[in-house]
């Protein structure tokens, strides 16, 4: 009895994360529509789009398209909903650059508030480099400089991928705000969210092999208890 439950329990239990479907955000498909994530914001969502990348940011403010510091750190916001808890495999982030690029006077940091409550910080240090103090990794994709003078290399899109960024945590909600660190101007903080991936899409068919063995487990368990009970009434 209690591996027949057992074996019922794991299978179904696979089942159900199978059919919980990859969420993934891409600012370069908006308007979407994106399955399983309802995006709000402060104000009207607007993308950008240069160097070959678009971001995702809000109209108006301090820079039209990005979510900046207007009226303090957090008059602007984007806030990401996920219909079902869901690990996050990469975060990009775009147009976050560090203090001198396109007259920022700062090094740009963008805020992340994980389920209503932790807080997360990611922050241009460099061309190449930024700091990220939550789980995983943070690699340039696109550099972080404006293109002037000439000699300094090509224009970027200030993109950061951060892979793995919450570890294991289950995310219900992204919220995104600007830190404010200089005079709250379009010299101060402000940055896109280029694209989100959960990591459940490139799972689907190692996981529907090993639910179905699961569920024949169950199954044979279901044959075994019934001849079981036949012997003991025989
Ligand atoms: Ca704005
Ligand atoms: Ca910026």
């Amino acid at each position: 009895m209690k591996n027949f439950y057992q074996c019922l329990g794991v299978s179904v239990a696979v089942l159900l994360a199978n059919t919980a479907s990859a969420v993934s955000f891409n600012a370069s498909s908006w308007p979407g529509p994106f399955s399983g994530i309802t995006i709000t914001s402060s104000g009207t969502l607007e993308t950008k789009s240069f160097a070959g990348f678009t971001g995702l940011g809000v109209q108006g403010g301090n820079v039209g398209g990005e979510i900046d510091t207007r009226d303090g750190e957090s008059s602007e916001w984007i806030n990401f909903q996920f219909s079902t808890p869901t690990l996050i495999s990469d975060l990009t982030i775009g147009t976050l650059y560090p203090n001198g690029e396109f007259n920022d006077s700062v090094n740009e940091a963008a805020r992340i508030t994980v389920n209503g409550s932790s807080t997360y910080q990611l922050q241009a240090t460099g061309f190449t480099t930024a700091t990220w103090n939550g789980s995983g990794s943070v690699a340039n994709v696109s550099p972080a400089r404006d293109g002037n003078p000439v000699g300094e290399g090509a224009e970027g899109f200030g993109a950061w991928k951060i892979t793995n960024p919450f570890g294991n945590l289950l995310v219900t909600s992204l919220r995104f705000t600007p830190r404010k660190l200089g005079d709250d101007t379009g010299r101060d903080s402000d940055f896109t969210i280029v694209s989100l991936n959960s990591p459940a899409a490139s799972l689907p068919v190692a996981d529907a092999g090993s639910s179905m063995a699961l569920l024949g487990m169950g199954l044979l368990s279901i044959v075994g208890l019934s001849r079981w009970t036949a012997r003991q009434r025989a």
